[in-house]
């Protein structure tokens, strides 16, 4: 099948007609209409990536995920789950219909709110979906942020993105969380393991992120990555490796404003694309990404 760089179906919330129900994009949970079939799939997902995931990812993950006790054949109700994650972050978790915009996104994380969708995939879906499910958001994201490392790191992003997108340089910020804290990798007891939210809630890409010939691995460069296109819909051409994931502390202090002047003096570095400057890890033979054609203009 021949892949293109065009995104999608857009998600239903992506779509131009598309009215939220408030300005903030937040909906009730509705906790009590998931069917039998929807707690399953959830029991099927957390088992299988609580397995996978054993020895392969942040151990702060696992750490997390062991505090929360999430019940493993039933869907977390947001409100409880809240209860439980202020006590140790502050933050809570809000419901949202799906994707939302960014500036809507960053804003909530600004304010210490993490929006999570609630639909979870079909069962058809388990492997990969290329949108955030309830899945996703919740175990992906859920255990990492019961701690101050990714928590003021997230606050940070939401942060510095709501004041770049006065001065539309969102994007800078926006990829900087992607390659974080959706498919960050970083170093661990001199082991390379699975950071981000995206990885952590997908077998698929756990195996392809650590393990595939396919993808280059690089060691984080702040810059670099704030320059670096990304693409949501698929697996990543490219992984950053962080250092340590304290890191995050050091990062979430920086006043990125004062980087935007420099980083619109330099090219936006297409996917998969290697620069003499980056401390690689593993260059990838791009085997997977192949099939897609040249790539044009993004479509995120
Ligand atoms: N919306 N619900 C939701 N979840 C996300 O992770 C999300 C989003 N909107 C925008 C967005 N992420 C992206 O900007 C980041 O992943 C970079
Ligand atoms: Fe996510």
């Amino acid at each position: 099948m021949v892949k293109t760089y065009l995104a999608p179906p857009p998600h239903p919330t992506q779509a131009d007609d598309y009215v939220p129900a408030r300005a903030d994009w937040l909906i009730d949970q509705n906790w009590s209409a998931y069917t039998k079939e929807d707690h399953h799939t959830w029991s099927i997902l957390y088992d299988r990536m609580t397995k996978v995931l054993d020895g392969k990812c942040s151990s702060l993950f696992m750490q997390g995920l062991e505090q929360l006790q999430f019940e493993r054949d039933q869907i977390p109700n947001f409100i409880e789950l809240s209860n439980r994650l202020k006590k140790f972050s502050d933050f809570e978790v809000v419901a949202v219909p799906g994707l939302i915009p960014d500036e809507v996104f960053f804003e909530h994380l600004a304010n210490r709110r993490f929006p999570s969708g609630c639909i979870i995939r079909k069962p058809n879906e388990l492997e990969f979906q290329e949108y955030p499910d309830v899945f996703h958001d919740i175990f992906g994201h859920v255990p990492l942020l019961m701690f101050p490392e990714m928590a003021d790191f997230m606050q940070a992003c939401g942060k510095a993105a709501v004041a770049a997108n006065q001065k539309g340089m969102l994007d800078f910020i926006a990829r900087l969380y992607w390659y974080i804290v959706e498919v960050g990798l970083v170093r661990e007891n001199g082991k390379t393991v699975c950071l981000g939210a995206a990885i952590n809630s997908s077998e698929k890409e756990v195996a392809f992120s650590l393990y595939d010939q396919s993808p280059n691995r690089i060691l984080f460069d702040l810059e670099r990555v704030m320059l670096s296109d990304f693409w949501i819909y698929d697996l990543q051409n490219t992984y950053f490796v962080l250092d340590s994931i304290l890191d995050l502390r050091e990062i979430a202090k920086i006043d990125f404003d004062s980087l935007f002047p420099k980083l619109l003096a330099q090219e936006k570095i297409k996917l998969g694309e290697v620069k003499a400057s980056d401390k690689v890890l593993s260059i990838g033979n791009g085997s997977y990404h192949l099939e897609y054609l040249d790539q044009e203009e993004l479509v995120n």
